[in-house]
């Protein structure tokens, strides 16, 4: 269902009929909202994102590509953030265990006579789940390999910063972006955050979570093709100095993000790469590990 979102941009509503939803705006292909079964916000979306290109909307699904952060020549992030995708009539085939389910395709050109095309798929799985998946396809006829890094840059809503955990990411390396991106290796157990974060965590197993004992819901992501991670939360000073971000907003969210940074991704003319999130919620009145 295609209509009209915040200054008038184009979103899709996906909905299905246990109750779950999620909107992409075309607008950097970026999910703004993903509700699961029991109608919960699982997103955060800062009151102050600012729908005006090319200014990138703060909060949801950013995706980063084909550069994350400032790690390459181009503009923070890349540019599919803040490029306008457009509804893909004639998808290239996905899995078909989307394929009974409300999904979106999307794909990015470019400019006209780009031959280099991206599509991605957004799909609603069963119990609410948020599916992604990119695809990146090397078309280049001049025979030149093409090199990329990329980030699902997800922001979750938390009830409270202080009181999340993730696991997941215990004993891996980080290269911490606080500390000029060094090397470091995580000691101990879960996650937990009193300070600001801002960390690449290296080759980390597929499944990660996010433990919310206030809201007695655990958030799992499942990751394929994205073998980094990045933690995100820039404490109340960074705050400040985010524009579009509030300033206490810092305490309701957390960036938990599916990544391919420290080992770019190369393709040969001809080649494919497939990255996939899965993002699904747990509620109980306990969280594993307590
Ligand atoms: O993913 C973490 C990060 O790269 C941080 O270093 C922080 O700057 C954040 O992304 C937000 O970037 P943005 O360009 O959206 O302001």
């Amino acid at each position: 269902e295609l209509s009209k979102g915040i200054n008038g941009l184009d979103k899709v509503i996906l909905r299905d009929a246990r109750g779950s939803s999620a909107e992409v705006y075309l607008y950097g292909a970026h999910v703004t909202s993903w509700k699961n079964d029991h109608a919960e916000e699982l997103l955060f979306l800062s009151s102050k994102a600012i729908f005006k290109p090319p200014k990138p909307i703060r909060g949801g699904i950013p995706i980063c590509f084909p550069q994350f952060s400032n790690l390459g020549p181009l503009d923070s992030h890349g540019f599919a953030r803040n490029q306008f995708w457009t509804i893909d009539d004639s998808p290239p085939p996905f899995p078909t265990s989307t394929s009974n389910k409300a999904f979106v395709d999307l794909i990015l050109k470019p400019s006209e006579d780009d031959i280099k095309i991206w599509p991605h798929r957004v799909a609603l799985g069963p119990g609410g789940d948020l599916l992604m998946t990119s695809r990146i396809r090397n078309t280049n006829i001049d025979g030149k390999p093409f090199s990329f890094t990329f980030a699902y840059h997800t922001y979750f809503s938390v009830s409270d910063i202080s009181e999340v955990r993730v696991e997941g990411l215990e004993t891996l390396d980080y290269l911490d972006n606080l500390q000029k991106r060094e090397r470091f290796t995580e000691q101990g157990d879960a996650l937990t955050f009193e300070s600001e974060f801002d960390r690449i965590y290296l080759s980390t197993p597929t499944k990660i979570a996010i433990l919310d004992h206030e809201k007695k819901r655990t958030i799992v992501l499942r990751k394929d093709g994205l073998p980094d991670a990045v933690v995100w939360n820039p404490w109340d000073k960074k705050a400040k100095a985010i524009s579009d971000f509030g300033d206490d907003e810092y305490k309701y969210m957390l960036c938990v993000e599916a990544a391919a940074i420290e080992k770019p991704i190369t393709l040969k003319p001809g080649e494919e790469w497939k990255g996939r999130l899965e993002l699904s919620t747990v509620s109980s009145s306990y969280c594993s590990g307590q």
